[in-house]
C-alpha cells in the first residue's frame, strides 16, 4: 500500500473515530475515551493532513478549531426564505390562531399541533451538499444573511457530515445557536478572571460568539444549537408530520430539544405553555415563549403563508424579562439582617409583566463591576418572581450634557458610611460582600427580625410571641427594642387585634417567664452578627459574666478559642453602640437574670468530660438552661442513660431514665445538687 493510500484511509478512520467520540460526549453525554485519547487522535489526524492537504476534508473535526480571522463576513443568500414568525401575547390570540388555522382548513374539527420552546438565541440556516456541511448563515433580512460557516464548524454538536442516508442532495437545517445557563455563567466567570468584556445575558454571548471574525474565539465559546425546521429541501422528505421532521433530523446527527410535544386543540396549547412557564427558570437554557405548528406537514402546506410569516405556526410570548430604562438615582435601603442593598431607581418601565420602577444592584462590588451610574440607561431584568435587577449599564449611552447644556457629571456609586435609617455605621467585614448597619437593635429596619429573634425558642425564649405579633407591637409602636417586651401590660396589649385577655395573660406570663434565663441564652438572644448559640455558648463559659464581655477589646476577645477577627469585630461594633448598652441595661433592669458563674480557666471546668442525662421538671431551671449551663461547665448532654452517663439530673415526673439510671447503678441529683456542682469551681 502506497503511503498517500494509507494516510487516507488512516484519516478516514480518525474522522469517523473523532466524530463518534464526539457525538458520545456532546449529544449522550458519555465520554468514549480519555481526553488525553481523544487528544491523540485528534492531533495525528492533523498532521496527517498537514502532510496530505487534500485528506484536510470540509467534514473533517480539525476544521471545527477554527480558522484564520476574516476581514468581514460575506452575505449568504438562503435558498429558501428564514421566516418570522407572528406573536401571541394572550390566551385570547392564542384561542384566534387555532380558530383562524381550522378555517384555513376548511375542517372546525380540533387540529393536532407541535409544540416547542421559543429558544432565546440566534437564527441560522445550516446548508447541507450531499451530506456535507458546507455553508452556515444568520438569519439577516430573511433573504440574505451573514455567512459564519467557519464559526458554525466549530460546534462540536453540530454535524459536518449528517448521519443515516434519507437526506436529499441539498437542504437547509434551520435552528437556533444558543448558550446554555450554565454554561454562559462559566464563560462570564471566566472572562472576568481574564479581566474580559462580561455578557450581559446566554442569548448576547450567544450572538457575540458566532458573530466574531476570528473563529478561533468561536470556538473557545461553549455554544450549543437545537433544530427546529428545514429550508431548502424539505418536499422530498420521508415525513408527513412536524414531529416525524423532528425525529428524522435527530437520526441525522441534528440536537433537538426533548421539551417538545404534540398537543390537541387550542386547550393543548395553553396547557403546554402553563406547564413549560412553570418550569422556565428550571431549564438549562432561556426561553421566551413556545412555539406552535399545526403538525400535519399537508395541512401547513394548505395553511400557507401570509407576507413573511406562516398562516401554520405561530410564537406565545412570555412577557419580556429585560427592558431598558434609565437610572434616576440610586439608594441604599436596609434589610432585616442589617445588609445595605444598593437600589438603582428607574424610570417606570413595563418588564416581565409588571411596572418596575426599582431594581437591585446587589452590593457595592456588583455596582463597580458593572459601572452603574445615575442617568445611565441599563438593562433591567425581572424573570418570575424573582426581585428585579439590574443586569448591565450601556455606559455608550451615557449623556454627555446634561440637561443645561454644562457637561454631565457621571460620579461613581460610594456606599454611604451611615446608616440612612438609624445612623449608626455601615460597616464591612474582611471579605465580606456585604456592607451592613451596626446599628442592631436601635435601627428601625432590623427591629422586626431582632425582636423575633430575641424571643425564639432557642433565644430567650418568650412561648408565643411570634413574627406576626412582634409585626403588630412594632407597627403599633408599642415596642422598639426588646427591654420594652418587659413593659407591656394587659391595657397595652388589648389594643392588637385578635388579642384577647387570656392571650394577653398567656403573653405576659410567658414574658415573666424569660426572665430566669442563662447568660449564653442571653448573649445569642441579642442578634450579634456572627454570634450562634455556639459562639455565644463559648463567650459564655469564658467570661462567666455580662460585666467582663462587654469590657474586653478585639484583641482580649481573640484569645477564646474559636473566635476570630470577624467574630470579635462584630462585637466590638455591637458593644461599641451606646444605644445596644443601653438596651442591655434595660433588659437588666427589667429583671433578665442568669446563674453567674466564673470564668473558665483551663481545668476549671466542673464538668469537663462528663456526660448527663436530664429527665423530668427541674424546679427553676428550664430544660434548655440546665443544658447550657452543663455544657458551660464542659459536660456534654445525651438522650439517653448508659453505663457511660456520670449523673442523672432528675425532676419531677422523671420517667424510665431514672429508673434505668438505678439500675445502671448511675448517679442521680436534683437542681440543687447540680448547681451546687457547678459552683464548685468557685
Ligand atoms: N422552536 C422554534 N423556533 N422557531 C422559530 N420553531 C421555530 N420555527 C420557526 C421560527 C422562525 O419558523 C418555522 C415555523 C418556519
Amino acid at each position: 500500500m502506497s503511503d498517500q493510500l494509507a494516510a487516507t484511509r488512516r484519516a478516514a478512520f480518525l474522522r469517523a473515530e473523532i466524530e463518534r467520540h464526539n457525538e458520545a460526549y456532546y449529544r449522550h453525554d458519555a465520554p468514549t475515551v480519555t481526553d488525553a485519547e481523544y487528544d491523540g487522535l485528534f492531533r495525528e489526524l492533523q498532521t496527517l493532513e498537514a502532510q496530505y492537504p487534500a485528506l484536510h476534508t470540509a467534514d473533517s473535526p480539525t476544521r471545527r478549531v477554527g480558522a484564520a480571522p476574516l476581514k468581514e463576513f460575506s452575505p449568504h443568500r438562503h435558498g429558501v426564505a428564514m421566516l418570522s414568525l407572528n406573536n401571541a401575547f394572550s390566551s385570547a390570540e392564542v384561542a384566534a390562531f387555532d380558530q383562524r388555522v381550522r378555517e384555513g382548513l376548511d375542517d372546525m374539527a380540533a387540529v393536532d399541533y407541535a409544540v416547542e420552546p421559543k429558544f432565546d438565541g440566534l437564527a441560522i440556516s445550516l446548508t447541507y451538499e450531499n451530506g456535507i456541511f458546507s455553508r452556515g448563515a444568520t438569519r439577516g433580512d430573511g433573504s440574505t444573511g451573514e455567512d459564519v460557516t467557519p464559526n458554525l464548524r466549530t460546534l462540536s454538536c453540530l454535524p459536518l457530515r449528517l448521519a443515516g442516508s434519507e437526506w436529499p442532495p441539498l437542504i437547509e437545517v434551520r435552528g437556533e445557536v444558543l448558550m446554555f445557563k450554565g454554561a454562559f455563567d462559566d464563560l462570564n466567570a471566566r472572562q472576568r478572571e481574564r479581566g474580559e468584556k462580561t455578557f450581559a445575558n446566554p442569548r448576547n454571548a450567544a450572538a457575540g460568539s458566532l458573530r466574531q471574525l476570528d473563529s478561533r474565539i468561536t470556538a473557545s465559546r461553549p455554544l450549543s444549537f437545537f433544530a427546529y425546521g428545514i429550508g431548502a429541501g424539505a418536499d422530498a422528505l420521508p415525513v408527513k408530520t412536524h414531529d416525524e421532521l423532528m425525529k428524522l433530523l435527530a437520526t441525522w446527527g441534528f440536537p433537538v430539544a426533548d421539551e417538545r410535544r404534540v398537543v390537541c386543540g387550542a386547550a393543548g396549547l395553553l396547557a403546554f405553555f402553563e406547564d413549560i412557564g412553570a418550569r422556565r427558570a428550571q431549564l438549562p437554557y432561556d426561553i421566551d415563549g413556545v412555539v406552535y405548528k399545526v403538525n400535519q406537514l399537508a395541512a401547513q402546506a394548505q395553511l400557507g403563508f401570509v407576507s413573511r410569516a406562516p398562516r401554520f405556526a405561530i410564537a406565545h410570548k412570555f412577557p419580556a424579562e429585560e427592558a431598558l430604562t434609565v437610572v434616576v438615582g440610586i439608594d441604599v435601603q436596609v434589610g432585616r439582617t442589617g445588609a445595605i442593598t444598593p437600589v438603582a431607581r428607574l424610570q417606570p418601565v413595563f418588564v416581565g409583566g409588571v411596572t418596575v420602577t426599582n431594581a437591585t444592584l446587589h452590593n457595592e462590588d456588583e455596582v463597580r463591576r458593572k459601572d452603574v451610574r445615575v442617568g445611565d440607561t441599563v438593562i433591567v431584568r425581572r424573570a418570575g418572581d424573582v426581585i428585579p435587577e439590574v443586569v448591565a449599564s450601556l455606559p455608550e449611552k451615557r449623556p454627555a450634557r446634561d440637561l443645561f447644556g454644562g457637561e454631565a457629571l457621571h460620579p461613581p456609586f460610594f456606599m454611604p458610611t451611615r446608616c440612612p435609617q438609624c445612623d449608626s455605621a455601615i460597616v464591612r467585614g474582611v471579605d465580606e460582600a456585604i456592607a451592613r448597619c451596626s446599628g442592631g437593635l436601635f435601627c428601625p429596619a432590623q427591629r422586626k427580625a431582632a425582636l423575633s429573634h430575641f424571643a425564639a425558642r432557642r433565644a430567650i425564649d418568650i412561648e408565643g410571641l411570634g413574627d406576626k405579633l412582634v409585626e403588630q407591637l412594632v407597627d403599633a409602636a408599642l415596642v422598639h427594642s426588646p427591654a420594652d417586651l418587659y413593659g407591656l401590660t394587659q391595657e397595652t396589649l388589648a389594643g392588637l387585634d385578635r388579642m384577647g385577655e387570656k392571650s394577653a395573660q398567656n403573653l405576659l406570663a410567658a414574658i415573666e417567664s424569660s426572665k430566669q434565663t442563662t447568660l449564653a441564652r442571653f448573649i445569642f438572644s441579642l442578634g450579634i452578627r456572627n454570634v450562634g448559640e455556639s459562639t455565644a455558648r463559648d463567650l459564655a463559659r469564658h467570661f462567666g459574666q455580662l460585666e467582663p464581655l462587654l469590657a474586653a477589646d478585639q484583641a482580649a476577645l481573640q484569645q477564646i478559642p474559636d473566635v476570630g477577627p470577624v467574630v470579635a469585630a462584630s462585637l466590638a461594633a455591637f458593644f461599641g453602640e451606646p444605644h445596644n448598652r443601653q438596651i442591655i441595661e434595660r433588659l437588666r433592669l427589667a429583671g433578665v437574670n442568669w446563674p453567674d458563674s466564673a470564668p473558665a480557666a483551663t481545668g476549671t471546668r466542673v464538668l469537663a468530660g462528663k456526660t448527663l442525662v436530664l429527665t423530668g421538671t427541674l424546679p427553676t431551671l428550664k430544660r434548655d438552661q440546665a443544658k447550657a449551663l452543663i455544657e458551660a461547665a464542659g459536660g456534654k448532654v445525651s438522650g439517653s442513660v448508659s453505663k457511660k452517663t456520670d449523673f442523672v439530673l432528675a425532676g419531677e415526673d422523671a420517667g424510665t431514665k431514672l429508673e434505668n439510671a438505678r439500675q445502671l447503678g448511675v448517679m442521680v441529683i436534683d437542681e440543687a445538687a447540680f448547681l451546687k456542682l457547678l459552683n464548685q469551681g468557685d
